[in-house]
């Protein structure tokens, strides 16, 4: 026996415009992840779905953020959920959703660690505040919030704040990002290896430069991966593709190491939307990852 996994659905579309993102979990049980997992030797534990307020399209009149308040109380009850499962001393694995549950999950777990690191696996950095945003939308804010910054009664989830430090994460896949978000980098120093780092070093490298520069600084790593991290040819089934993402091979090598670097504390699988995708195609490829991050070998 392996250890212990929870998982946990986050049925959350609240923090953008496109509908079908909460059907996610749905996409990725059907996929099989359960079955998948326990034949890797784990003890799969599917607590079943958040629940999710349904009232959409309230926006903030103050800072212009879509569903605020849904996401708020949605954020709470995820925070409280994963806080239940690292007690338990069980390895919290949640299923989005969009990409605005990481301001729970990271709540309910950064508390369990001095220095948690942040793997935060995009094409996008996820870095924007109400005044850079350009959409409105709250799961383009998700790593800003946990820095603490931002809409306070997001930042203040769990009643702490900062949740994680920028010295902390490490962004892989980056191709889109705003204006702000690229100045907030720069300020903050945050390392980043966008497409463009990727190519020129590869994949091994740059997995490897992840690994070597969190060894010392954290006790803890948590991966939040966004499904279009991946290019949309094998990812189509999101909400923001972009293309010239990382392909398959990539995304399961860089899973692969992950698992061999025994650094990974907990994860998230976010923004499959089934209403987008071809048959389940990135419902499946998520399972894929999952099962080579916990250590699925191909011999
Ligand atoms: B995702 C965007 F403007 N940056 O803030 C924004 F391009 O969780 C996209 O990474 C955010 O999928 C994408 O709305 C959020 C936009
Ligand atoms: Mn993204
Ligand atoms: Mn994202
Ligand atoms: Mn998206």
């Amino acid at each position: 026996m392996r250890g212990k996994i929870s998982i946990v659905g986050a049925p959350m579309d609240l923090g953008q415009l496109r509908r079908g993102v909460d059907m996610g979990p749905s996409a990725i049980r059907y996929a099989g992840v359960v079955e998948r997992l326990e034949s890797l030797g784990y003890q799969v534990n599917d607590l079943g779905d958040i629940e999710i307020g349904r009232d959409r399209l309230t926006t903030d009149p103050l800072t212009g953020l879509r569903n605020l308040e849904a996401v708020v109380q949605a954020s709470t009850k995820i925070a409280d959920k994963v806080d239940k499962i690292m007690k338990e001393g069980s390895f919290p694995l949640v299923l989005g959703g969009d990409h605005s549950i990481a301001i729970g999950t990271l709540a309910g777990i950064s508390k369990y660690f001095k220095k948690l690191g942040v793997i935060w696996f995009d094409a996008h950095g996820d870095l924007n505040t109400p005044e850079t945003s350009p959409s409105g939308n709250i799961h383009g804010m998700p790593l800003a919030v946990s820095l603490g910054l931002g809409e306070t009664t997001l930042t203040q989830i769990c009643g702490y704040c900062p949740k994680i430090q920028p010295e902390n994460i490490v962004i892989i896949g980056a191709r889109s990002l705003d204006e702000g978000e690229k100045r907030l980098i720069k300020e903050k120093g945050i390392k980043v290896y966008t497409m463009h780092e990727i190519d020129r070093l590869g994949i091994p490298k740059v997995i490897e430069g992840t690994i070597a520069y969190f060894k010392d600084r954290t006790d803890g790593v948590h991966l939040s991966l966004d499904l279009d991290g991946l290019d949309p040819l094998y990812a189509p089934g999101v909400g923001t593709p972009v293309e010239g993402g990382l392909n398959y091979r990539e995304s399961h090598l860089a899973m692969e190491m992950f698992f061999e670097s025994e650094m990974i504390t907990s994860a998230e699988f976010v923004e499959v939307n089934p209403i987008l995708d071809e048959k389940n195609k990135t419902g499946i490829l998520a399972v894929g990852l999952m099962a080579s991050l916990f250590g699925e070998s191909l011999l």
